[in-house]
């Protein structure tokens, strides 16, 4: 069974799809997609939705990170992404919704909040990408697209003023989820693999990564995604940052 995954260059749930495919074992081919214009390309590889991870596998069209783990273990059941007793798994898939739902848009606005107000930055999202145009031709289209990602993702100053508030408390609960070991064990489940890549999003933020690196939370996101690409420097302004220090 072959499978084709469309994702975008550092779509950190891209990565948990990404993940979880390697995990399984199962060869795949990756077609990276420009962010903006993916939307119309999912949408004619017959996808209903228009986000990326999309994955067509054994003919299938699986679109969504959180479908995507549940119909690779439904496809390849070992090794499986979630636990076999009922209430471990229960709180393996709370602690997964939350991450694809709460915590991917955090790390999503504010990684587009950046880019959009310094789209040379796009460049160090793009190593090891393979995408379907060259890479100067990319860089030449960031900062169109990279300041549409932010309105699409709603990635206003208010959003990140707003997502920096509450990430202390989103790192709480991540560090939370490993000392209750809902994630952090070995093997790793499917609530690990759509946690750690946004961890690992965030720690490309030169602002952030003091305050992520040497938690639980950091550890998780080295152990599992030690290659996530991207690099922004220091450059939200201080008082943004007032409540991570606090
Ligand atoms: N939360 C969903 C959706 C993921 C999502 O929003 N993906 C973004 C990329 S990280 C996307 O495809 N956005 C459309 C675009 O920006 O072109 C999942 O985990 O699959």
């Amino acid at each position: 069974m072959k499978a084709r995954l469309f994702t975008i260059p550092a779509s950190h749930p891209g990565w948990t799809a990404r993940l979880m495919l390697e995990r399984k074992g199962i060869p795949y081919s990756r077609i990276d997609l420009v962010k903006i214009v993916s939307i119309p390309v999912v949408r004619v590889l017959g996808f209903p939705g228009s986000t990326v991870p999309a994955l067509i596998f054994d003919g299938k069209r699986i679109q969504g990170s959180q479908a995507i783990a549940r119909e690779l273990d439904a496809l390849v059941p070992e090794p499986p992404l979630f636990p076999a007793d009922p209430t471990e798994r229960e709180r393996v898939e709370k602690a997964e919704a939350w991450g694809d739902e709460v915590l991917q848009g955090v790390a999503r606005r504010l990684a587009w909040n950046l880019l959009a107000k310094d789209s040379g930055q796009v460049r160090s999202y793009l190593e090891g990408s393979k995408l379907g145009v060259p890479l100067a031709v990319a860089e030449k289209t960031a900062p169109p697209i990279a300041k549409l990602a932010a309105r699409f993702d709603r990635a206003d100053d208010a959003h990140a003023i707003a997502d920096l508030a509450a990430l202390p408390g989103l790192i709480d609960r991540i560090d939370g989820y490993v000392a209750d070991g809902v994630i952090g064990g070995d093997p790793p489940n499917a609530a690990d693999l759509q946690i750690a890549p946004s961890i690992a999003l965030l720690m490309t933020m030169a602002d952030l990564r003091p305050f992520i690196a040497d938690r639980p939370a950091g550890d998780l996101a080295r152990r599992l995604v030690p290659d996530f690409p991207g690099h922004t420097p220091a450059s939200f302004p201080p008082a943004w940052l007032e409540p991570l220090s606090a």
